[in-house]
């Protein structure tokens, strides 16, 4: 059996400057797209929990480089990064935000409940680490139909603390499913610093137990992530079973929109944010290799910000569910 050992990823990919911008834009997109959703919450468009994704964008975007038409991909309730990196229409997630009917789940979902056949995105789930074992079973379900396609399964921090997570490691390790389980370590759980709830300080390490690798890497660095990602999901497409991604982020944003966030200072965040902010970094690449120009850059923030409030628009116009929607959509075929 090949060496099954956690190690501390530093691998960096040669990217195109083509590939770098679109890194830059889809990143762009998700951050504009959360800041919207959080003004729309703020003046009450928006009802119950809304968990933003804000500084975390080079997670999904730079998995998504890695992954190939036909992959799967499954999250927690911090999703709506995950659905605009995979491609679903920011029109239909903003939509449902505001529970209308042009969105995702025709305004019965919310944010925590959208879901795209299209694009392999299987939810949005609000309970913590369901969707580790659901992630599983989706990439069991590729491997009993062969056809090479690998499952992101994504979760927080603190959802490594949930039994179920291991009983799922066993599983998906005895039957050498194509998952790679990536988990965001943002480094809270709600109000829980990392160091005050989990006994080590690296998960990636607790594969070792079941002969899943694992692998460390920093996640505001798309590059690294995207360089990680491959490795990755090399390893799940040549039958080699699992593979852990434990991806070190940060969220500048309270938990989800109702926390006052006094667990830590203003001034964490605003180091993070200064010294470490994923987009920020790209945008230097770009600029200091002559990739870009400020005038370039400044047609992407462009574009974004008109899909963006085009996104917002449509959430706000779009109409409300009719009722007799109740009862549709509640069996599988209905
Ligand atoms: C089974 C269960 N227990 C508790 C909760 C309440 N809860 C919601 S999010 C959360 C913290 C999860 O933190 P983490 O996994 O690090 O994800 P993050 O929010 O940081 O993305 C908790 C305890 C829940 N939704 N489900
Ligand atoms: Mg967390």
């Amino acid at each position: 059996m090949a060496a099954r050992k956690a190690t501390k990823s530093a691998a960096k990919p040669n990217v195109s400057a083509e590939e770098l911008k679109s890194y830059y834009r889809d990143m762009l997109l998700i951050r504009r797209f959360e800041e919207k959703a959080g003004q729309l919450y703020g003046m009450g468009l928006i009802g119950g929990f809304c968990h933003l994704y804000i500084g975390q964008e080079a997670v999904v975007v730079g998995l998504e480089a890695a992954a190939e038409e036909g992959d799967k991909r499954i999250t927690s309730y911090r999703d709506h990064g995950h659905m605009l990196a995979c491609g679903m229409d920011p029109d239909g997630v903003m939509a449902e935000l505001t529970g209308r009917e042009g969105g995702y789940s025709k305004g019965k979902g919310g944010s925590m409940h959208m879901f795209s056949k299209e694009k392999h995105f299987y939810g949005g789930h609000g309970i913590v680490a369901a969707q580790v074992p659901l992630g599983a079973g989706l990439a069991f379900a590729d491997k009993y139909n062969d056809n090479g396609r690998v499952t992101f399964t994504y979760f927080g921090d603190g959802a490594a603390n949930q039994g179920q997570v291991y009983e799922t490691f066993n599983m998906a390790a005895l039957w050498q499913l194509p998952c790679v389980f990536v988990i965001e370590n943002n480094q809270y759980a709600m109000g829980t610093s990392q160091q005050r709830s989990t006994s080590t300080p690296d998960i990636y390490t607790r594969g070792e137990a079941f002969g899943i690798p694992g692998e460390a890497v920093d996640g505001m660095d798309v590059l690294a992530v995207k360089a990680a990602g491959e490795k990755a999901v090399a390893h799940c497409r040549s039958g080699k079973g699992p593979y852990i991604l434990e991806i070190k982020t940060y969220r500048y944003r309270g938990h989800s929109m109702s926390d006052p966030a006094k667990y830590r200072t203003r001034e964490e965040v605003q180091k993070m944010r200064d010294e470490r902010d994923p987009i920020e970094n790209v945008r230097e690449m770009l600029l200091q290799g002559k990739h870009a120009t400020e005038d370039d850059l400044k047609a992407i923030d462009k574009e974004i910000k008109a899909i963006v409030n085009k996104s917002a628009d449509f959430a706000r116009t779009s109409p409300e569910p009719a009722l007799e929607e109740l009862w549709t959509d509640i069996y599988a075929d209905a």
